[in-house]
């Protein structure tokens, strides 16, 4: 059985583009056990589906009617959404120049009409378990292994392009700096492993209040957090801050050592800025810092901004 195979819930998404339908029956027929299928007639109905499910796996006729498989290749290729979905692309036999071109334009593989169910199987079982492969090694390197939320490489990646953005659209930049209240205390009194937990049910909890899809929040180091929301003014990011704060409140954590009720709390210090050309986006981040440090000498489990 392949990697990718992990139950009924989990088959990976296979879209199958050919202006033939019968063409497509024979795909689906082959693959309808193993896999999730959509289907598309055309060019335009293969990009639409693509943006719609995002599958894991592309199988592209070179030759339709309007937009032929080449083009709808470009066009994934340049959207950074879509660039990474794997494309093979279904040729006529001894269509040596369409071969060329696909390979050339970004696809993994291609295949032969007439199809040969057993050669097409065994090359997409390939190419959704390197897919597989690929998904979890991105997965391993841009989250957290503790609590799951982004790590702090992916938390890197994303103010350098977030900042770029708020510089080109002139847009307000929210961040927060979230830390834990006497964190230290917690372990020191329940042991790391206890601490280890309390992390994991504070990011979830954090994670719970940030609802806007573009809004990430990452694990910037130890027992302290970072959030980023782009397009979002001050008074937008100071509800979101209040709802971490709710969230956090809400899972009740007994932490007998803290001067706060004796619950888990946060101290959360925000700022707001529109990008500028002179400053780098590390300014959002230490303005948000100098706030948390203002919450921290408010006596914590508070918000500045
Ligand atoms: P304050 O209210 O001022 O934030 O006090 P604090 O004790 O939370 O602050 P401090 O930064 O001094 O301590 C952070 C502690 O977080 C130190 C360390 O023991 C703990 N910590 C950092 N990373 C981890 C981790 O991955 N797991 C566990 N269990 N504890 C961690
Ligand atoms: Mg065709
Ligand atoms: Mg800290
Ligand atoms: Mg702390």
């Amino acid at each position: 059985m392949p990697h990718w195979m992990k139950g009924p819930q989990e088959k990976p998404k296979l879209l199958l583009v050919d202006d033939q339908r019968i063409n497509i029956l024979t795909l689906h027929e082959l693959f309808r056990e193993e896999c999730d299928i959509f289907m598309a007639m055309s060019g335009e109905q293969a990009l639409e589906a693509c943006q719609k499910v995002l599958p894991d796996l592309i199988l592209l006729d070179v030759h339709m009617e309007g937009m032929d498989g080449h083009e709808v290749c470009r066009r994934l290729k340049k959207d950074p959404k879509t660039r990474d979905i794997p494309i093979i692309f279904v040729t006529a036999q001894g269509a040596e120049e369409d071969e060329v071109l696909g390979l050339e334009l970004g696809a993994v593989d291609f295949i032969a009409k007439p199809i040969n169910p057993v050669i097409v199987k065994a090359r997409v079982n390939t190419h959704l378990t390197l897919k597989y492969q690929s998904d979890m090694l991105r997965s391993i390197a841009l989250l957290d292994g503790l609590t799951g939320v982004a790590n702090r490489r992916r938390f890197d990646e994303e103010l350098a392009r977030i900042w770029r953005q708020s510089l080109r659209e002139k847009t307000e930049l929210s961040a927060f700096m979230i830390d834990i209240d006497y964190f230290k205390r917690y372990n020191d009194h329940y042991g790391h492993m206890r601490g280890d937990t309390c992390l994991r049910s504070v990011a979830g909890a954090l994670e719970a209040a940030v609802n806007r899809p573009y809004d990430l929040l990452a694990r910037y180091g130890g027992e302290e957090f970072v959030c980023l929301l782009p397009n979002t003014h001050l008074r937008g990011a100071v509800v979101v801050a209040e709802r971490m704060q709710a969230c956090v409140q809400a899972l009740q954590l007994e932490h007998s050592a803290s001067e706060i009720g004796q619950r888990v709390t946060v101290s959360i210090g925000v700022s707001t800025m529109i990008a500028n050309a002179i400053d780098g986006p590390q300014v959002l981040l230490e303005a948000a810092d100098r706030q948390l440090y203002q919450a921290k000498q408010a006596g914590r489990a508070c918000i500045r901004s």
